[in-house]
């Protein structure tokens, strides 16, 4: 008796932790070009797949691809319009690259393969900030109005990306540390 008892609550407490494990440590993962991925072949509109999505700072963003013949290279605003692949920020080459949206604001990639960003093998991925209350200018302020404080479609101003973890990951850790207990005890 004491021992089912015990099982359930341990269920409860599992149920529990995967609940909240799925709440804060795993943003949307999104595909990039759905089952075509990345690719030149298959005419993807990399731009319209990328205004059909809703982007979040912690998301993941999939780039699934042959290796041999893509890659995926952050890059800045102007490369990303001009297919300019000599610089980039990063670099993934895996063929099954995962990279967190860690920031809010543009996020470029194209392909570096020669041609295929021209052919159309780039994407814009915006996780916009949280939606502003609209200034409303004072009506006598007729004289040398302030710069906006914030460009919508500015960069982040944090150019130079990192890859690092965002901060609920380390909570991940600890839950799946903790899950691992739970289900050696259970077994
Ligand atoms: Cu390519």
């Amino acid at each position: 008796m004491d021992s089912v008892l015990e099982k359930r609550s341990l269920v409860v407490v599992f149920l529990f932790l995967v609940s909240n494990l799925a709440q804060f440590s795993f943003g949307a993962v999104h595909k990039v070009g759905e089952s075509a991925g990345w690719t030149t072949i298959a005419n993807v509109d990399y731009k319209q797949w990328a205004i059909s999505k809703s982007f979040q700072v912690g998301d993941i963003i999939v780039f699934e691809y042959n290796s041999q013949f893509h890659n995926v290279m952050r890059v800045t605003h102007a490369e990303y319009k001009s297919c300019n692949v000599s610089s980039p920020i990063t670099t993934h080459t895996s063929g099954n690259d995962s990279i967190v949206i860690d920031t809010n604001g543009h996020h470029f990639f194209v392909c570096g393969a020669p041609g295929h960003c021209q052919a159309g093998q780039k994407v814009d991925i915006n996780a916009p900030r949280a939606p502003r209350v609209a200034a409303s200018s004072p009506l006598g302020s007729a004289s040398a109005t302030p710069a906006p404080p914030l460009a919508p479609g500015a960069p982040a101003p944090s150019s130079g990306v990192s890859l690092s973890a965002p901060p609920t990951i380390p909570f991940g850790k600890l839950g799946c540390m903790l899950l691992a207990c739970i289900v050696v005890g259970l077994f």
